[in-house]
């Protein structure tokens, strides 16, 4: 084993250094660069998940292993809910991704997107640290897939270019650009809302022109395409559901890869997806809400529902919730009710 790993690793440097050129050792060959999918790019906390990834592991593997980052999901045209499959095909080698985004094809993801499942940050946590995490990772596995690490995407406010949205009336008849799974057109449609599903790259321009009024987001992503500009002068803080990111590799590309390098690989993920969250996080778990007031300072009317006024909205979705719980997994939602209340 030890000679064979050996081997390997001359197998990887010789290749590194241009010894093969056919694939003669295709098994142990390495690429000059991995290519990394992503939604958005740096500066938001997401583009920043991948980064350091990225800077992570070519530092660990003396630039062995180099990763470009691709925003936008370019390497799929930004047809972002393609991007699973497309993992598992070979077209992409390494992603950050959103639960949200490969819910179509893992359709226990949509956990993360029941309404008001998850009212904490401790409860996403319950779930992503816990039992309910570990089991999404052996569904993703079996999918095709190989998940190695937790990041967060966030908490997805309401935002729009109409009114102070307060209730589900302050809904009625607005325009809301929707992700990707039919989830979100079920739950804007019990809201009374009229959801339009489009990819991201299709959304900001609809934003600009007006086509949709609002859209829902977590709000790094406001501030660092200062939202308010095409429109959006209304933000509401309903907290309904949060989108985890998950940092995954192509099964073909982690079995080129030797044991050392994968354990470097995996523990870079780990360690970026901490980094990550604590970004991810940053003004929106302090009391004050530093980031709230940044919002407002923008010129925008923001308004945080009191419990009673957030209560109307679990009612209102209550449906949509119970429609979902079967299509996740009834057992899956029950370990996750058990695993947050007991947080
Ligand atoms: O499309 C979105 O809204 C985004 C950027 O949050 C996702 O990719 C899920």
């Amino acid at each position: 084993m030890r000679f064979r790993r050996t081997l390997l690793g001359l197998a990887a440097a010789a290749t590194a250094l241009g010894f093969f050129s056919s694939n003669a050792v295709a098994q142990t060959a390495y690429k000059p660069e991995y290519k990394l999918s992503i939604v958005l790019a740096p500066p938001t906390p997401w583009g920043q998940a991948a980064q350091i990834w990225a800077n992570l592991v070519k530092e660990r593997t003396q630039g062995r292993i180099n990763i470009k980052l691709y925003p936008g999901v370019s390497l799929i045209q930004g047809d972002q809910t393609r991007e699973f499959s497309a993992l598992r095909q070979g077209v992409i080698d390494l992603a950050v991704g959103s639960t949200i985004n490969w819910s179509p094809q893992v359709k226990q993801l949509n956990i993360f997107s029941m309404p008001f499942l998850m009212p904490d940050y401790a409860a996403i946590d319950a779930l992503t640290q816990g039992e309910v995490g570990a089991e999404l990772f052996k569904t993703i596995d079996k999918a095709g897939v190989l998940p190695l690490a937790w990041g967060e995407n966030g908490y997805r406010e309401i935002t729009n270019s109409k009114r102070a949205i307060k209730s589900p009336e302050d809904l009625k008849g607005m325009k809301i650009r929707v992700v990707g799974s039919p989830l979100f057109a079920d739950l804007f449609t019990a809201l009374g809302a009229n959801p339009t599903q489009m990819s991201w790259a299709d959304a900001q321009p609809a934003l600009a022109s007006g086509a949709v009024d609002g859209q829902e987001n977590p709000l790094f992503l406001f501030t660092v395409l200062k939202m308010q500009n095409v429109g959006q002068k209304f933000m509401t803080a309903w907290g309904y559901v949060a989108d985890p990111l998950i940092f995954v590799v192509n099964k073909e590309i982690w079995a080129s890869w030797t044991p050392a390098d994968q354990a470097i690989v995996k523990q870079a993920a780990t360690d970026a997806g901490k980094q990550e969250i604590a970004i991810a996080r940053k003004g929106l778990v302090e009391a004050d809400k530093p980031v709230f007031k940044e919002i407002a300072a923008m010129g925008v009317t923001v308004t945080q529902l009191t419990p009673a006024e957030r209560e109307v909205f679990v009612k209102a979705t209550r449906p949509v919730y119970e429609k979902w719980k079967p299509v996740v997994g009834n057992d899956l939602v029950n370990k996750a009710e058990k695993a947050i209340a007991a947080r």
